[in-house]
């Protein structure tokens, strides 16, 4: 068994932890904060079988891929008090996961 340890935008866990749970893989959800940029992330702690990992790291790329977004167009009524000007384009997404052999596992 691994432990994977996830650190992923908050944009993105709604959806990861639909589609985590849908195919049975059990998460804990921490929240946590970038060091770099201050900013709130989530971090999950799953516990996966060794045969069920590749599934489990196919889940995390497809739903937080790195992908280019951009801030709310001129003249919108959206996204006002942001730090960006209107138009920008930002890359969202993406997750740093950590791996880590499991000695033992025991649920009491
Ligand atoms: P990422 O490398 O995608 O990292 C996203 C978040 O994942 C990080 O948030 C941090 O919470 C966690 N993380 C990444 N690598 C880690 C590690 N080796 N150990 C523990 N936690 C880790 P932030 O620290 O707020 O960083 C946000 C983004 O800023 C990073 O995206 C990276 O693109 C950039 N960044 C981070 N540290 C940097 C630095 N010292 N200099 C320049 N850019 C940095």
């Amino acid at each position: 068994m691994r432990l994977l340890i996830t650190i992923v935008q908050d944009a993105d866990v709604q959806r990861l932890l639909e589609v985590l749970t849908d195919n049975r893989f059990s998460v804990t959800r921490l929240a946590s904060t970038g060091g770099f940029l201050r900013q709130g992330n989530t971090t999950l702690l799953m516990g996966v079988e060794d045969e069920r990992l590749e599934k489990a790291l196919e889940i995390i790329r497809e739903t937080c891929e790195k992908r280019e977004k951009t801030t709310a167009p001129q003249g919108s009524p959206f996204g006002r008090g942001g730090m960006l000007p209107r138009g920008t384009k930002v890359v969202v997404g993406g997750a740093t996961v950590f791996m880590v052999d499991v000695e033992r596992f025991e649920k009491i």
